[in-house]
């Protein structure tokens, strides 16, 4: 790197910076000795990675996949060092004047140990702050080029490495998991032509339609600025106070109030980009998209009593969900869908393309799936990979172009302005995981933290010392350089919102017409839920009298549930005009189309000493052949013993694993004495009956029964019985598991305490 090229051939390799390109040139000045030389050979220097390339025959790009190895350091067999590479004698003991005397100044060891300890915290993000993250690839189904000229989306063979990052909006970046919220989801493509950075959430509508409310918006909705109270929620005072004022709001508020606030899992999510973007072709000619994800694992939510309750027993519900699916080689899948639209329909619809706060209904315009994205490997260190990570939506390649939303426009602005407070400068894109694949080179080489060693002798342009390198590209239909659609832009300067974006009650009147009987009851108990939780009577009243232009019925079942009578005249209040004529759209419910696999799923086993052997292994063979993980809990740790005389080990207790952890449980045959007479056996049994999860028992364990109410004799949807577990029991509980819940169940369930 010392005496680089000045990359005269504009090449599209292998990247020239980075510390092993500049390896060369310290190896010099390296002393003779070994003293920078692993102790012993390394036996396993840090984690290996999982190359995608093994999943579909790798290209060249493939190569570069895991472009973070050349930053990547493990430990194992070298000396401890300060930071500036000194052997470390002793680690225990600062350096004092006497075994009792005071500490010495000069401890450099000490200084510098407890001076980085003290900056190891940055800034944690003022929105999304908890978040997790995984590596993987996108994939595209077919050449898109008549579409857009987006290298990443023409070749089907191409794997362009993406990292992923999930979060919750409201709390910090030690906050429960499963609150009800949004959840963002960040996708960082490192195409061939520069990053692309798809920063969407898990809803296709935002709050509101102009950036420059965000500030107040976020205000509302985080704590309460008298008390920090309260942390990860949207039930208080202020936000509610915000919606009732801000009627553009509603339509992400019925979302968020929608068990899509509350998704099981990252794995079981849609994602969409929510803006429209446009795509632009070889020819210049643009269409607009809305970009989506489709979870190959189907769509699924918890309930709220299952939420509530895991913001206690397991916070890290979601975070440890798709790490450990990740590790079990059971990788999350997404399609990437696009809605496209062409620039002669801009005006065709009853709303505006340009209002984030509304969606356009699949049943207007279908999403095409064009790719898939596979999530395979962890993070090695949260901090450099998963905190540091910067998105923005103003990271673009060419082929894909903004659009005027007015939200999408300031939010142009805002990311690059927080990372730079956040991660401490200009130049996090230096760091490794935000890197470009790419080649990047430009004028800019100074401020914080600059890594690369520049040495183009001129550092502006226009310059003849280095024949003006690193020059510009002209656009052109292939890899040429960004240009930007020539819309034509006329326009008097106003503070105004266009009147096209002035209705807000038809899109969530649709969101609420096209959900489920059970999803609307849990819409309903949501909007009680948080409103019981406001303490001012009249914000209380404000919000339902929106929600009366929304759907009357659903008005009138939340004040009953607040104490609130409805005028007469509310109760006639006219319904919204329908959206382009669509009263429903299937698409917009969680579970009015079947979807999704069992793969991947959990399944927990209640087991004691006496169990069935045989029974056991049936059930454990038949989950796994279906990619089902079993869990095996008993009262205690350790292992029980089976009827033959074999021991069984024990992943969990009843009550270190809650049933809420698991999607469904089976009682296998065998001693069933020992777990009726276990308070925590019959409240695991019990929980998981109350959130609807299908329940197998086998043999003896069907006396169970007793404890739903069930007579020997009665069968119910969901309760799965048989003699053996071996045959018909295992087929009819996975096809029940497919359904995710059994809904059947949702009135009787609610007469159980647990
Ligand atoms: Fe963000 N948003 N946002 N946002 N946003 C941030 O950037 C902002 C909006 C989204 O995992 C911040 O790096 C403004 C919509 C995600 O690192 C900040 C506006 C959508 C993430 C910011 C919006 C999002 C962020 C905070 C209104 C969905 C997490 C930390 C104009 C399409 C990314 C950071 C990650 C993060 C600003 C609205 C999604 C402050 C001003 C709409 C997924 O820059």
């Amino acid at each position: 790197m010392s005496k680089a090229p000045h990359n005269k051939e504009m090449s599209h390799d292998a990247p020239s910076t980075g510390p092993d390109s500049a390896k060369p040139g310290l190896d010099s000045l390296a002393p003779a000795d070994d003293s920078h030389q692993p102790l012993a050979k390394p036996t396993s220097p840090g984690k290996q990675p999982t190359a995608p390339g093994s999943l579909k025959a790798p290209n060249t790009h493939n190569a570069k996949i895991d472009a973070l190895e050349t930053f990547r350091k493990g430990s194992e067999n070298f000396p401890l060092t300060t930071n500036q590479g000194t052997r470390i004698a002793d680690d225990q003991n600062a350096l004092r004047a006497g075994t009792r005397g005071p500490t010495l100044l000069e401890d450099f060891i000490l200084r510098e140990k407890i001076t980085h300890f003290d900056h190891e915290r940055i800034p944690e993000r003022i929105v999304h702050a908890r978040g997790s993250a995984a590596h993987g690839y996108f994939q595209p189904y077919r050449d898109m080029s008549d579409i857009t000229k987006a290298d990443f989306l023409r070749f089907p063979e191409q794997l362009t490495p993406v990292f992923v990052r999930f979060s919750t909006v409201q709390g910090s970046a030690g906050s429960a998991d499963t609150v009800r919220d949004i959840r963002g989801w960040a996708t960082k493509f490192y195409t061939q032509e520069g990053v692309f950075d798809l920063v969407g959430n898990n809803t296709p509508v935002f709050f509101i339609q102009d950036a420059h409310k965000f500030p107040d918006f976020v205000h509302a909705v985080k704590p309460e600025p008298h008390n920090d109270i309260p942390q990860g929620q949207s039930a208080h005072d202020t936000f509610w106070d915000y919606v009732s004022l801000q009627p553009e709001t509603l339509h992400n508020v019925i979302w968020a109030m929608s068990d899509r606030g509350i998704p099981r899992s990252y794995r079981t999510m849609e994602g969409f980009g929510i803006h429209t973007f446009r795509f632009i072709n070889a020819e210049d000619q643009a269409t607009f998209v809305r970009f989506h994800w489709k979870p190959v694992a189907g769509k699924a939510s918890l309930l709220w009593d299952e939420a509530q309750k895991l913001a206690g027993r397991d916070p890290d519900f979601h975070r440890r969900d798709l790490w450990e699916a990740i590790e079990a080689g059971d990788f999350p899948e997404y399609e990437l869908g696009v809605q496209l639209i062409p620039e002669e329909d801009e005006f065709k619809f009853d709303f505006d393309l340009l209002d984030a706060t509304k969606l356009i209904p699949e049943e207007l315009v279908p999403v095409e799936l064009i790719g898939k994205m596979v999530l395979n490997r962890n993070p090695d260190n949260f901090f450099a990979e998963t905190e540091q990570v910067a998105f923005h939506p103003g990271h673009i390649v060419p082929g894909i172009d903004f659009t005027n939303d007015p939200l999408l426009q300031g939010r142009l602005f805002s990311y690059t302005d927080t990372q730079i407070s956040r991660l401490g400068g200009p130049n996090f894109h230096e760091i490794p995981i935000n890197r470009p694949l790419c080649p990047y080179h430009n004028f800019q080489r100074q401020g914080m933290h600059r890594i690369d060693i520049d040495t183009n002798p001129a550092n502006y342009e226009p310059n003849s010392i280095n024949d003006n390198w690193p020059r510009e590209t002209p656009p052109s239909p292939h890899r040429g350089g960004f240009k930007s659609y020539q819309e034509r832009i006329e326009g008097h300067k106003v503070r105004e919102r266009s009147p096209s974006f002035g209705e807000y009650y038809s899109q969530p009147r649709l969101f609420w017409n096209s959900q489920t009987p059970v999803e609307q009851q849990h819409i309903i108990a949501a909007f009680s839920f948080e409103l019981s939780k406001v303490a001012r009577a009249y914000i209380r009243e404000r919000v339902v009298d929106h929600l009366v232009h929304i759907d009357v019925s659903l008005a009138n079942s939340v004040a009953e549930n607040l104490g609130i009578t409805l005028s007469d005249e509310k109760m006639h209040t006219a319904p919204p005009k329908d959206v382009n004529g669509l009263k429903k759209d299937a698409s917009l419910s969680l579970y009015a189309i079947p979807n999704g696999t069992v793969k991947g799923r959990q399944v927990a086993l209640l087991v004691s000493d006496g169990a069935v052997a045989a029974d056991v292994l049936a059930i454990l063979q038949e989950l796994g052949a279906h990619g089902v993980h079993a869990r095996l809990l008993a009262a205690h740790m350790g292992q029980i013993h089976a009827d033959d005389g074999s021991t069984l080990p024990i992943d969990g207790t009843f009550s270190s694993l809650p049933s809420l952890t698991f999607d469904a449980v089976i009682v296998p045959d065998g001693n069933i004495d020992s777990l009726l007479l276990s308070g925590d056996a019959r409240y695991f049994l019990l929980e998981a009956y109350k959130h609807l999860k299908v329940i197998a028992l086998s043999g003896d364990a069907r006396r169970f029964k007793a404890q739903f109410a069930l007579s020997d004799h009665e069968r119910e949807e969901g309760i799965i019985e048989d003699s053996k577990a071996e045959g018909v029991l295992m087929s009819e509980f996975l096809s029940a598991m497919a359904a995710h819940r059994i809904w059947s169940r949702s009135q009787k369930a609610q007469s159980v305490p647990a």
